[in-house]
């Protein structure tokens, strides 16, 4: 008998946990956290510990397949990975030579894992690289950099040290990342306060300290007013603000109108209520961590929302402190050299975005550009026409609002591909499906987690693929042979990490003992002096100059969101713990686990409708009418209803998840359109859906 440990990072979501398996003659028989990694220590969520029945899942791409007939008849033809590369590599090519390289989006799931498939597309020579995240968290970025100059990511969430946190449209208990799990709950257990702002109660707020249920879409004016409270009765942090913040003024007199006795009447949380929170809160500055929020593509005014956020915080004086949001450090803030970039093998493409991000729309920052808008793009062809497209790890066609417009979209495409590793709506309506191995039989390009104490991880492979599926890496690189990308050829991963390891001083076996290389000894808080933002004035900007030129307000009044008609309630959603978007429906051990979502709907509203718990409802609009059980409850605002998104699926080779629950982006209209001018990200709730008892109930 073989046994052995492999250090990786699980793929079951986003948060990417670095891991530890154990394997046996081949197969694996635990998965746990890596327990050397901080914050990690060995924990794994539910959805991470199903790593092992997705690669024993048949129900997935097992083999490269192009279609016959119709996009989405689901009629595919077997082919041999030479033969799906060569077509590949082929039709973009003749539609290079007709429309030129810049023809190619390429859309994926951000993170990390990035670097191969960006040279890739800078060595084809297209500029048209775009990130998920205008349906995710783009304002929150935007917002970051409206204010600070620098994006979400240049400051770190130190729960840990927190003495209180504030969650708001953040479920950080259902919607996980281990890591800050576990930090919040340890610091919890320290004596730090909680405080959820939300429209339902959920795992986050049961555990809260203190809950604000507030009416929909109306956390804006709930933030104005605690800036409002802060400032009158100087709350604030005096000797931060005087010098770090450029434009304290224009905030005091744009702030008075909004005072909390105001936003009572908008967001149904009391005035008194509401001042004596601030005050708690403020005690504790400045290891206060309002959280920026996570998936903020909700309303035409989140990114506004988010930018209170930042701005609180930085009144707190938690911009920069431990417990607060301190600066993230990268390697060469330990005198570090950083892995060498594939991307700078080949010059950044001088042709102009097709999504207009950076210049049509200054505001919106072009390196992961806009998704919607490059969808729009397409369908115009304004600037000029995009005919191949690549979904690499990414499901539009679940992920963005109104998927049969997006089908006429992508119909105007001469190549669809879907890089992916199980199936979804999109690779179902792809021309070309490469299967990628699921994380667990695949390696990566080395990556690094900028951090307070920052280190290089590997995904290793952790069992052989059982299918013939490939690494991304590989993908790739086989496509920049077949392109004439020669620099992009790597034979082994082991040649590929030397490269991307050149200068560091970091070897391949360095990551044997525990998956990670530490790049300094301990976590580093940059002390508050050092403070420099990034802005033109280095300082804490209140108003943003490239917001301004385009006509957008950086402090913009308040509008109030318009309710919902009788008998209509708002759309809204979110996360469960034992799912990940639209991608784990049919894993067979979360598919048992919740097999379906419920239509959260409040209880005096279902009475009026006649509708009570576990009943079939049927939820209308956009010409749809889907059937799904109610969950009737007093835990949800009357003026919404909620459902955990992802479920819906319609695939025939999705036996388990087939049918079960409804998926809510069919249900948003013209949904591209909608989004936030400022933050750029979709607005998802602005819709609104009707509910009626639906017959056959017994
Ligand atoms: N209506 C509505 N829309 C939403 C949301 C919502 O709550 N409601 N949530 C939004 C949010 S927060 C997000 S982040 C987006 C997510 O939207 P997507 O990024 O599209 O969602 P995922 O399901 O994570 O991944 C997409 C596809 O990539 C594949 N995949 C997953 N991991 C990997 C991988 O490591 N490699 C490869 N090659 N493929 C992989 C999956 O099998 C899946 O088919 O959707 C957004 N859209
Ligand atoms: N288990 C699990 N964990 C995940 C993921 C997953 O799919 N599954 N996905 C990962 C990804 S990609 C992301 S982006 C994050 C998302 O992390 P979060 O943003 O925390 O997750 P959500 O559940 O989308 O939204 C949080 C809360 O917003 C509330 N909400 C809705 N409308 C409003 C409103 O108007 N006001 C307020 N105050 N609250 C409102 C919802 O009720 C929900 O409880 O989670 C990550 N972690
Ligand atoms: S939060 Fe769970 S599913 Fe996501 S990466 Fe971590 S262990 Fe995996
Ligand atoms: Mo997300």
């Amino acid at each position: 008998m073989t046994e052995k440990k492999v250090f990786s990072v699980c793929g079951m979501c986003t948060a990417r946990c670095p891991i530890m398996a154990e394997v046996e003659n081949g197969e694996i028989t635990f998965l746990q956290g890596n327990p050397h990694a901080a914050g990690i220590e060995g924990s794994i969520c539910a959805r991470g510990a199903a790593g092992t029945a997705l690669i024993n899942d048949r129900e997935r791409p097992q083999y490269p397949m192009i279609r016959n007939g119709e996009r989405g008849g689901g009629d595919w033809r077997k082919v041999s990975w030479d033969e799906a590369l060569d077509y590949v590599a082929d039709k973009l090519k003749e539609i290079f030579a007709e429309h030129g390289p810049r023809s190619l989006l390429l859309t994926d799931r951000g993170g990390p894992f990035r670097d191969f498939h960006r040279a890739f597309l800078r060595g084809v020579g297209t500029p048209n690289y775009c990130n998920h995240d205008g349906s995710c968290a783009r304002n929150v970025q935007h917002a970051a950099l409206s204010v600070f100059g620098f994006g979400r990511k240049g400051v770190v969430y130190d729960l840990k040290n927190a003495k209180h946190v504030v969650l708001q449209t953040r479920n950080l208990f259902e919607a996980i990342n281990v890591r800050e799990v576990n930090e919040l709950t340890d610091a919890m257990e320290k004596g730090c306060k909680l405080t959820v702002i939300d429209i339902r109660s959920t795992v986050s707020a049961a555990k809260a300290h203190h809950f604000f249920q507030v009416r929909p879409g109306t956390d804006y004016a709930f933030n104005l007013a605690v800036i409002n409270e802060i400032i009158n009765s100087k709350l604030y942090d005096a000797d931060y603000v005087r010098r770090h913040f450029k434009d304290f003024n224009e905030l005091e007199t744009f702030i008075k109108p909004y005072t909390p006795e105001w936003a009572e009447k908008e967001t149904g949380i009391p005035a008194d209520r509401l001042k004596s929170w601030v005050r708690e809160l403020a005690k504790a500055k400045p290891a206060i961590l309002w959280h920026p929020g996570w998936m903020n593509a909700r309303y035409k005014d989140s990114f506004y929302m988010s930018r209170t956020i930042y701005i609180i915080n930085a009144l707190l004086g938690s911009v920069g402190a431990k417990g607060g949001l301190p600066l993230v450090n990268k390697p060469g803030d330990f005198d570090r050299k950083g892995l060498k970039k594939l991307m700078d093998l080949y010059e950044k493409p001088s042709e102009k975005r097709v999504d207009g991000a950076g210049w049509k729309y200054p505001h919106f920052e072009s390196g992961p550009g806009m998704t919607h808008l490059a969808y729009k793009a397409i369908e115009s062809e304004d600037p000029y026409p995009i005919k191949a497209y690549i979904a690499y790890r990414h499901d539009p066609l679940m992920g963005f609002p109104d998927p049969d417009h997006l089908k006429q979209i992508f119909d105007k495409l001469d190549l669809m591909v879907s890089i992916t590793f199980s199936w979804s709506d999109t690779a179902w309506y792809s021309d070309v499906v490469l299967p990628m191995s699921p994380y667990l039989e695949r390696q990566c390009v080395i990556a690094t987690k900028n951090d307070l104490l920052p280190y290089h991880f590997i995904r290793r492979q952790v069992v052989e693929p059982r299918y013939d599926t490939k690494c991304d890496w590989e993908i790739f690189s086989a496509l920049a042979k077949r392109m004439g990308l020669d620099k992009l050829v790597f034979e082994t991963v082991e040649d590929l990490w030397n490269f991307q390891l050149e200068g560091t001083g970091v070897k391949i076996e360095d990551f044997d003992d525990t998956g990670l290389v530490l790049l300094g000894d301990e976590p580093k808080y940059r002390a508050v002096p050092e403070l420099k933002f990034k802005t033109p004035s280095g300082k804490i900007e209140m108003i943003n100059d490239t917001l301004e030129s385009q006509g957008l307000s950086s402090l913009k009044p308040y509008e109030s969101p318009v309710g919902p008609e009788t008998g209509k309630f708002r759309l809204t959603f979110g996360r469960c713990g034992l799912h990940t978007q639209g991608h784990t429906v049919n894993n067979p051990m979360l598919f048992e686990q919740m097999p379906e979502n419920v239509l959260w709907i409040n209880d005096k509203e279902a009475k009026k409708l006649g509708v009570e718990n576990n009943d079939l409802v049927d939820v209308s609009n956009n010409g749809y009418t889907e059937q799904i059980r109610a969950k009737v409850t007093d835990q949800i605002h009357p003026e919404a209803v909620f459902v955990v998104h992802g479920f819906g699926h319609q695939l025939p080779v999705e036996s388990r998840a087939f049918g079960r629950g409804l998926a809510d982006n069919k249900f948003m209209p013209g949904g591209c359109d909608i989004y936030d001018k400022a933050g750029g990200a979709v607005a998802f709730q602005e819709h609104f859906v009707s509910v009626k008892k639906a017959a056959g109930n017994v």
